[in-house]
């Protein structure tokens, strides 16, 4: 195994804040005399056994003052996260002493790690592969139990098989081709079209799959984008604060209070809603008041459903709904008739009959009525459905991931069309081995150093 870099990296690994304890993340050949010029224990550092904890205290070789007692873990080379010698130093919590810790570290010859750097060297090592290591960012970034469950299973490796036997089956059929470049003038034999032409619709129609998955696995990673839309005073910050069961923002009988958005992920049936209290959507001369319904316009634009919603006691009901699909445009959105609480049973039911064309989902930010019809209606629109979850199929939820195998897939479809048009087998083997190098870019085979960087820049210090 090459290592990649012959310089030790040092990081503070747990978040910024006060905790219980903080960890100090040194990897790299120098970790283990690094630590043996700061650690005193009973055992060195560098004789201790592979996965042991050591018991001791941190001096500073300068003035031989106590910073810390700690533990101190070693993982030699190449079990540890990084495939090279890692010693973790856990310290009392609290910034201070961890940054004391590190600060010792640096003077001791390691250096400050980059964002995602023991990620990095994790991948360049060969422990792990690149969607692996962006299973890790998700991991740590996931906010719903479902989202946690398909970032595991990527960092377990479903993506990574799934493409490397997609690749495998790619290979073989260029193998095939191959034979047959050495004699350009032969024909292929109609067994060798059929399979190749039946092992590629195998294959795109796989690919084809993980695709779509995609618009099911974007949801479970970032959530779906919901802003309350509607004219003030309807209830959108009354409904917004039902929704997330507590009081975040002023509820008030001044129409346009809220002059900008808020929002504030819930948790709907594992998956993470965004959801956003708007300004109300109307003419208006106030600048504030411009400013935030031209916000809530943004996010009509971003969202990837909008709650609509009108009240339910508006004698001009009918008018505002009007007004508000309009404005809404082509977007996606649930109509709700808000404050239904308001209104007797026997009007209700004229209101409903009189607005059958629209057909919205009474409801009451007041009482609580209709909510769970919401939800649902909410979980059915993101096409996840509520009992099953997550299936065990393969899921792509990295746009990464799919803008790649989307030029997979064209590159398969220019090897069928070549087959169908008898191209030369250098040109099919040519498309193929694109192909091949398209999806194996999920897997960091053959990604461009600048993505590499770009991904592992995104993560933070310390991971
Ligand atoms: N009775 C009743 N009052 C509501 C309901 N929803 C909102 N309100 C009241 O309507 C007023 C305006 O609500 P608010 O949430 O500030 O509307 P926004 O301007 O659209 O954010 C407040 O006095 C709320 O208490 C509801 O479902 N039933
Ligand atoms: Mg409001």
């Amino acid at each position: 195994m090459i290592s990649y870099s012959e310089d030790t990296i040092a990081a503070i690994s747990t978040p910024p804040g006060e905790g219980g304890i903080a960890v100090v993340r040194i990897s790299g050949k120098s970790s283990k005399s690094i630590a043996d010029r700061i650690f005193h224990g009973k055992t060195k550092p560098s004789g201790a056994e592979s996965h042991t904890v050591h018991f001791g205290k941190i001096i500073d070789p300068a003035n031989s003052e106590l910073v810390d007692e700690v533990l101190l873990t070693v993982m030699s080379a190449p079990n540890s996260y990084t495939a090279e010698d890692v010693i973790e130093i856990s310290s009392h919590g609290g910034q201070l002493v961890a940054k004391k810790i590190l600060d010792l570290c640096l003077k001791a010859g390691a250096r400050n790690a980059l964002p995602g750097e023991f990620t990095q060297r994790a991948f360049l090592n060969g422990r792990i592969d690149l969607a692996q290591a962006e299973a890790v960012a998700d991991m740590i970034s996931a906010k719903t139990d479902m989202s946690l469950k398909s970032a595991a299973q990527q960092l377990g490796g479903n993506i990574s098989q799934t493409v490397t036997s997609l690749g495998e089956k790619l290979r073989n059929l260029l193998a095939l081709l191959e034979a047959y470049t050495d004699f350009p003038e032969e024909e292929m034999g109609q067994g060798d079209v059929n399979k190749l032409t039946d092992d590629l619709n195998e294959i795109k129609e796989e690919i084809n799959r993980l695709i779509l998955s995609y618009e099911e696995g974007k949801i479970l990673k970032s959530g779906l984008k919901i802003p309350i839309v509607g004219r003030p005073n309807v209830g959108k910050s009354s409904l917004f604060n039902r929704l997330l069961d507590e009081s975040r923002t002023i509820v008030t009988e001044i129409p346009g209070t809220t002059r900008d958005t808020v929002s504030e992920f819930i948790n709907m049936a594992g998956i993470p809603v965004e959801l956003i209290d708007t300004a109300g959507i109307r003419q208006t001369g106030d600048v504030v008041e411009v400013e935030g319904i031209k916000r809530a316009r943004r996010e009509i634009e971003n969202a990837d459903l909008l709650l609509a919603l009108v009240d339910m006691t508006d004698t001009e009901i009918l008018d505002d709904i009007k007004s508000l699909i309009e404005a809404l445009g082509s977007a996606n959105y649930i109509l709700l008739a808000n404050k239904a609480d308001l209104i007797d049973q026997n009007m209700l039911e004229a209101r409903k009959i009189s607005l059958a064309e629209y057909n919205p989902l009474s409801i009451s930010a007041e009482t609580g009525m209709g909510l769970d019809q919401l939800r649902d209606l909410i979980i059915h629109s993101a096409g996840i459905s509520k009992r099953t979850g997550i299936k065990d199929e393969t899921v792509i939820t990295n746009v990464r991931h799919r803008d790649a195998l989307r030029k997979g897939l064209e590159y398969l479809d220019k090897v069928e069309k070549g087959i169908a048009e008898k191209a030369s087998y250098e040109f099919l083997a040519f498309d193929l081995k694109h192909a091949i190098s398209a999806l194996e870019e999920i897997i960091g085979k053959t990604t461009p150093e600048d993505i590499l960087n770009k991904i592992f820049s995104q993560f933070c210090i310390g991971k």
